[in-house]
């Protein structure tokens, strides 16, 4: 930031006083068991993905080795992470749902 526009932020606009929040992915990791029509039962339950968009996103977790899910705050994406993987366990799937840093 130039001098001027330092000056014309600091007395007149003022630098806003709260930070976007940090935002995560939530990941699905392919693995050789899970059956996809399983995996676009996830994205559409927990995503809220429509039906061809949970499919295009299955196959490219299928195709890529992993895929993105959605972008969330940090509770909301460990949120997700632990509602698929419980789900995933009690179906006995070894599908991995992981969060990083955006
Ligand atoms: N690779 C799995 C199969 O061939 C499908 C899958 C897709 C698993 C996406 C996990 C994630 N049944």
């Amino acid at each position: 930031m130039s001098k001027a526009q330092h000056r014309r932020s600091t007395i007149l606009e003022r630098e806003p006083k709260t930070e976007e929040p940090r935002m995560y992915k939530v990941l699905l990791m392919n693995d050789d068991f899970t059956p996809m029509d399983y995996v676009v039962h996830i994205l559409e339950t927990y995503f809220h993905k429509p039906h061809a968009e949970a499919v295009a996103v299955m196959m490219s977790v299928h195709h890529q080795g992993k895929g993105l899910c959605g972008v969330f705050p940090y509770d909301l994406a460990e949120t997700k992470v632990a509602l698929v993987t419980a789900d995933a366990r009690q179906h006995q799937h070894p599908l991995r749902c992981i969060m990083e840093k955006e």
